[in-house]
């Protein structure tokens, strides 16, 4: 099984396993974005896969044979790791290209690209309840202690990836660029294929009605949670036998798993960083 060891950059940790300083540090300050890349751009667990798979659908005007026989992390590279970088650096344009990285360590060509960005975003104390139960799963991820223990690190950003919420407030300060285009996973949950739609016409891109709804019944959970190209089944240093990457897929599942009082810290947290974000989110 590998290491769960982690490095910092820029105050921000990673995992030794997939990513490098060197990695991130290229992925900084040398990867050139080009005006036809779409990149997908989130929080872990946030609904991440969702989007590469919907993404990758609309691509394919709703046929899922490209979704369904080649692996996520080829069709969308993950840009700060070290072997996304190599794929992302090889893919011929147009290039679907995917980071959890913070605004700060993102690719700086940003600023002279026209590429297009979608950012998912989710109730944090669901990011935090799925990403608790995957880094028990997920060999590459520090042990999380307990839910009590795993609050706590979430809340104060010591988890891979750094704060949720300055990742979330990083982002949105570019909300009103025309590239970027924000959604959240309960949108998708309430209403997949209008989603769909909203997405497609960020891209640019017509689909014929029958078209939106095959993109919406491949991206269904109950169907991607049988792709092996999506799933995670064919992904090492996982214990599968332990839990699943597609564990529940609902809205509000943090009901279940933290306390009243883990619950009532949390929003008291989250009142106090959020302060003046001006942003309604369907959680709040
Ligand atoms: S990662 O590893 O950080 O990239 O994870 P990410 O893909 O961002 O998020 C994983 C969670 O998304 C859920 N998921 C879905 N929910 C509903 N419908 C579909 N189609 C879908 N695909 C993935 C996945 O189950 C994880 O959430 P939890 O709450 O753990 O189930």
């Amino acid at each position: 099984m590998a290491k769960r060891t982690y490095f910092t950059y820029r105050r921000t940790l990673f995992p030794t396993l997939y990513h490098s300083e060197e990695s991130v540090r290229y992925a900084e300050n040398e990867f050139q974005l080009l005006d036809d890349d779409v990149v997908t751009v989130s929080y872990p667990k946030s609904g991440t896969h969702w989007m590469l798979e919907i993404l990758g659908l609309i691509s394919h005007d709703g046929d899922p044979s490209w979704v369904q026989s080649v692996l996520t992390g080829e069709r969308s590279p993950w840009i700060e790791t070290v072997d996304g970088l190599k794929a992302a650096l090889n893919y011929p344009p147009p290039r679907f290209l995917t980071t959890h990285q913070p605004f700060q360590l993102f690719p700086k060509s940003f600023l002279h690209s026209k590429c297009k960005i979608v950012y998912i975003m989710r109730n944090p104390k669901d990011v935090l309840v799925s990403y608790y139960y995957f880094a028990k799963i997920y060999a590459v991820l520090e042990e999380p202690g307990t839910m009590e223990e795993f609050v706590e690190k979430f809340l104060n950003g010591k988890v891979v990836y750094g704060s949720w919420f300055d990742h979330v407030k990083g982002w949105l300060e570019l909300k009103d660029r025309p590239n970027l285009f924000f959604i959240t996973y309960e949108e998708l949950y309430q209403d997949l294929r209008g989603s769909v739609e909203k997405i497609c016409h960020f891209l640019g891109k017509e689909l014929a009605s029958h078209q939106l709804d095959e993109v919406a019944k491949y991206a269904s959970f109950q169907i991607m949670k049988d792709n092996k190209m999506s799933n995670f089944s064919l992904l090492p240093n996982m214990d599968h036998s332990k839990g699943k990457f597609m564990r529940k897929g609902i809205c509000g599942d943090w009901k279940n798993h933290l306390t009243v009082a883990q619950s009532e810290h949390f929003d008291h947290v989250y009142q106090e960083k959020m302060q003046g974000v001006g942003v309604t989110f369907p959680w709040d």
